[in-house]
């Protein structure tokens, strides 16, 4: 037996410029995604977690258990001891420029944390940004959206409870929304290691910098529609396609791949079949609001998309992914502005990323941290040359 490390994957000219798809580039501890049968937390398909207390699924992400009863009850207090947000940066959102996208306000949001309130130790502060998040989000919403001033907190009520109170969403059923909230927090923590967001933040991270800055990244990555910002788009996307008549939402997916626009809400980088947290969330509709225009859309557009998608050879999954019905949930809670569906998603998926960074900076290589990033390019079309004097 060769004691010769294992080849894992083999480099060739065409991957190149492929935006480094496929390559495995480091180990992760918080999460899979089997292309087939897709995002696992800790080993735990996610259709299994979707209805779980979201600080068992924080908790799960950082300590790779899920908690006791007991544990439970104290990881609860502690993110309550660390909710409280210094009110200046409260106070810094409030002279952001409207014109700002929400996700540019998260960044914001985020730095103006990071100026306040970081500790410098990854595990203290990631647990301080899943604490104080729902605070800094509500905050977003109800500043810029000219909803009336920020709510004061009720920690005690638990992350997504308290984010649902501090909204205080102009006509919302509380209830509805507090439902469907815990359920999108948990779907969206983690998506493996190599997505863009994450593998930014970590990248970011990897060159010592803090927590915050790093997120603030993460969510730069997330911001874009091919990312995160999908959930924004395929809200207007359903939007623009008006009907839930099987044959007109087919012509209308195959005018807009004709025209070579995206369809929004399907297909995926890794995975190569539904996407399940797309499954919870159809589910989630028949139950929240089966009878909503974009909902029953949204539904049609689980079969036909998919039937048009499937005729095209270059698009390797046809399927939907976790933004097909987000947004449609989102919007029939009480939601109805699809320009903040990102930030919802980053709310959640900085809970994700922080748990990688703790991992990746004090826990992988025997605690000495996964070195900085520094892939390789190949430099093309730079001949040597020399400025003539
Ligand atoms: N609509 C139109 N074209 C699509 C498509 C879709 N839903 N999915 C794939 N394609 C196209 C790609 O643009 C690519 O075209 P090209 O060769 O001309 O550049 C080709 O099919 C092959 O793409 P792929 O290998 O199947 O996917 P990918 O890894 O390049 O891209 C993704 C993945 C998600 C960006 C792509 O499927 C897409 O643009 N989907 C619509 C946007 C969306 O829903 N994004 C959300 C993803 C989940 C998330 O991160 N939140």
């Amino acid at each position: 037996m060769s004691d010769a490390p294992k080849v894992l994957f083999e480099i060739t000219e065409e991957h190149l410029d492929t935006g480094m798809r496929g390559f495995p580039v480091s180990t992760v501890f918080t999460s899979e995604v089997n292309p087939q049968d897709g995002l696992h937390y800790v080993g735990y398909p996610i259709a299994d977690l979707a209805d779980l207390d979201p600080e068992a699924a924080v908790y799960l992400l950082f300590y790779k258990r899920l908690p006791t009863d007991e544990e439970l009850v104290a990881f609860k207090a502690e993110l309550v001891k660390r909710s409280t947000v210094n009110p200046r940066v409260i106070e810094l959102l409030k002279v952001l420029p409207k014109e700002g996208h929400p996700m540019e306000w998260l960044i914001a949001g985020l730095t103006f944390l990071g100026m306040l309130c970081k500790t410098g130790n990854y595990r203290e502060d990631g647990l301080n940004v899943v604490a104080q998040m729902p605070e800094v989000v509500a905050a977003i919403y109800r500043i810029r959206a000219g909803w009336g001033a920020p709510i004061a907190s009720k920690p005690e009520l638990g992350l997504m409870e308290n984010f649902v109170h501090m909204m205080g969403v102009p006509g919302a059923d509380a209830a509805k929304l507090t439902r469907l909230m815990r359920v999108f927090y948990v779907l969206h923590m983690d998506h493996g290691g190599g997505n863009l967001s994450t593998f930014v933040g970590k990248a970011v991270a990897s060159g010592k910098s803090d927590t915050y800055a790093s997120l603030g990244a993460s969510m730069a990555g997330l911001y874009g529609p091919l990312h995160g910002r999908a959930n924004q788009e395929c809200l207007e996307f359903l939007d623009k396609c008006g009907t839930d008549d099987p044959d007109q939402v087919e012509a209308f997916v195959r005018g807009e791949m004709a025209a070579g626009r995206s369809i929004f809400g399907f297909g995926h980088a890794v995975l190569r079949a539904e996407d399940p947290r797309a499954g919870v969330q159809y589910d989630l509709g028949k139950e929240l609001c089966p009878e909503d225009p974009f909902y029953r859309r949204a539904v049609v557009m689980r079969e036909r998309a998919v039937k048009v998608l499937k005729e095209s050879p270059k698009v390797k999954n046809p399927y939907p992914n976790v933004d097909a019905v987000s947004g449609t949930l989102l919007r029939a809670c009480g939601l109805t502005d699809s320009e903040y569906y990102t930030v919802l998603f980053g709310l959640s998926r900085c809970s994700g990323i922080s748990a990688q960074i703790v991992d990746e900076r004090l826990v992988h290589r025997n605690g000495k941290g996964v070195a900085i990033y520094r892939p390789d390019d190949i430099p093309v079309n730079q001949p040597r040359r020399r400025l003539t004097k």
